[in-house]
């Protein structure tokens, strides 16, 4: 494996195919000029559809300026790789997939509304600390595989909802009214574009049982 380092490069090409059984035995025997093709990947929870047009309606009253972050980016990261060679995708895949066979429901309430230098964020409060559980054994897995480093300040559940060049300001309540119970994680691809990173899911996986189907 490569060693891991900071995000940054981006890839062209057709960024919506869907990795399920069948494909990753493709990707590990992809040449190997492609397996060298560099990825920007990261591990996140996925919304359920109504806590997504929840926090849509909370961000279209609450969020009167700045780049509000569109429905379908809205998700909560567990670990976010960078750039990787896309050979090590399966083996990314199957540590997801364990990690997120052995994490149970995850509740998560909103808290409240945080801004930093660039973003504005909805913190959430990790009921029963399921989701932190499962975000240290993705971590560790993935650190483990050589393709992660773990970031030294803990782990912050948050979905991302503004994004800006300079601090907004802004100070609305939390949507304490959208509940969110999770179910399932994926692997996201990250494409950036002049109109903001767009997000593909490569494949997604119940946090109860065995991998979802594509
Ligand atoms: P965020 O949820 O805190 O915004 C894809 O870019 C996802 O990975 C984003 O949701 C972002 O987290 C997360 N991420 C974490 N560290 C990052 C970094 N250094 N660069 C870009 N995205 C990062």
């Amino acid at each position: 494996m490569t060693k891991p380092g900071p995000g940054g490069a981006t890839v062209g090409g057709d960024d919506r195919r869907r990795l399920d059984g069948g494909e990753e035995a493709k990707a590990a025997a992809l040449p190997v000029p492609e397996q060298k093709q560099m990825v920007r990947l990261f591990c996140a929870l996925q919304l359920a559809d109504d806590t997504v047009a929840c926090l849509a309606a909370w961000q279209a009253a609450s969020l009167t300026r700045g780049r509000v972050v569109p429905p379908e980016n809205l998700h909560v990261t567990l670990a976010f790789l960078g750039s990787r060679p896309a050979g090590e995708v399966p083996a990314i895949l199957a540590a997801l997939r364990d990690a997120s066979a052995a994490a149970g429901r995850i509740e998560l309430r909103p808290l409240r509304y945080r801004e930093t230098r660039s973003v504005g964020m909805v913190v959430l409060e990790d009921v029963g600390g399921a989701a932190t559980r499962l975000a240290d054994d993705v971590q560790e897995r993935l650190e483990r595989l050589g393709v992660y480093r773990r970031e030294r300040r803990p782990w912050l559940p948050h979905i991302t909802v503004l994004r800006f060049q300079s601090r907004e300001g802004l100070a609305p309540e939390a949507p304490n009214t959208c509940s969110i119970h999770v179910v399932r994680s994926a692997l996201y691809r990250s494409v950036l574009g002049a109109g903001g990173a767009r997000y593909s899911e490569l494949q997604r996986f119940s946090l109860e049982t065995e991998a979802l189907g594509g």
